[in-house]
């Protein structure tokens, strides 16, 4: 999936700055985005799954804020309609983006790699990149728009 990297990069850019006071980087450090092909390393955590919490997307309700039951009732009851696409039939307890940690981390210690917020990647977004066929830790070069992974609030 791809977004328009420029439009959102003013709003990371603040959101770095925060995180650089949080964390308090060390000065000369230099950091980057992960390639596709490194979140997809991350989020598995050598699983070999579906997802990391297991096969079935029922599965998703202990690792991440996903499309759910709670979801569902909130979309009926304000808009007064069904949704018009699949949601699990488990209950997270979120209609919005969790806080950090609300959820198991993954076995690599990592949270909310499936479902609450995307991440963004370094790769640009290209619709027929994997049509190329580059299998071997592939990086697609830079574009205005930029994979994101790791649904699914924006
Ligand atoms: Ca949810
Ligand atoms: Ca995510």
């Amino acid at each position: 999936m791809g977004q328009f990297w420029q439009r959102r990069l003013s709003g990371a850019d603040g959101e770095l700055e925060r995180c650089g006071r949080v964390y308090q980087l060390q000065e000369g450090a230099r950091y980057r985005l992960p390639t596709e092909a490194e979140w997809e390393y991350a989020c598995r955590a050598g699983t070999a799954t579906r997802y990391w919490t297991g096969d079935s997307p029922e599965t998703l309700v202990t690792g991440g804020n996903v499309p759910d039951k709670t979801f569902r009732d909130d979309y009926v009851k304000n808009y007064r309609q069904q949704l018009q696409y699949a949601t699990i039939s488990g209950n997270d307890g979120f209609v919005n983006p969790a806080p950090v940690g609300s959820f198991q981390p993954n076995p690599f210690g990592l949270y909310d790699t499936h479902g609450n917020v995307w991440e963004w990647c370094y790769d640009g977004y290209f619709s027929d990149f994997y049509a190329r066929r580059i299998s071997d830790d592939p990086v697609a070069p830079n574009n205005d728009l930029r994979v994101i992974r790791g649904g699914c609030f924006m």
